[in-house]
């Protein structure tokens, strides 16, 4: 079941220095800054009220981020789905036609987070992260 938007995440050349214009927009700090290994990006997650805002850079240049800010520059680079069960998410996304990325759902954040992604050719140009938060209440 899809529950809400968990976070918009946003592809940039240089955390540090997105960290510091998003921390004066938003006027406050970061709850989390982190290297996400398996997926080759750092990231600053920003709460907002039930929502986040995550600022990605890649971690190395064929890293999807790199990729994406080489071929479009920084923006707006996926949305992520808040759901209960990313494996039944991801089974019934697929069923429906949708293009499942990855086959096994990615445990990340050390173990906070279940990833997995939706191809934007399938979701009109966006895309799409589903997440199931592990143990977390919030
Ligand atoms: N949003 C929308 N479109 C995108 C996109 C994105 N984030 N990334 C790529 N595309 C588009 C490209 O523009 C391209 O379109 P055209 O064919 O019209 O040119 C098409 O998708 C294929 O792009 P590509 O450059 O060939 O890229 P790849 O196929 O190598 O990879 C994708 C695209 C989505 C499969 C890959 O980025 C992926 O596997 N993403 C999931 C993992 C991920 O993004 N991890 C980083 C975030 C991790 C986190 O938040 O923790």
């Amino acid at each position: 079941m899809i529950l809400g938007i968990d976070h918009i995440a946003i592809a940039v050349k240089d955390l540090n220095e997105a960290i510091e214009k998003y921390r004066k927009l938003l006027g406050k700090d970061p709850e989390k800054v982190e290297e996400v290994p398996q997926e080759k990006v750092r990231i600053a997650m920003f709460k907002l009220g039930d929502v986040r805002i995550e600022l990605l850079q890649g971690t190395s240049p064929d890293s999807s981020v790199s990729k994406f800010i080489e071929k479009r520059g920084e923006g707006i680079h996926h949305i992520a789905l808040r759901v209960d069960k990313v494996d039944e998410e991801a089974s019934r996304l697929s069923s429906e036609g949708f293009k499942v990325l990855y086959s096994e759902a990615r445990v990340v954040s050390g173990g906070e987070r279940k990833i997995n992604f939706i191809h934007p050719k399938t979701t009109c140009g966006v895309l799409v992260e589903i997440v199931e938060r592990l143990g977390v209440s919030d």
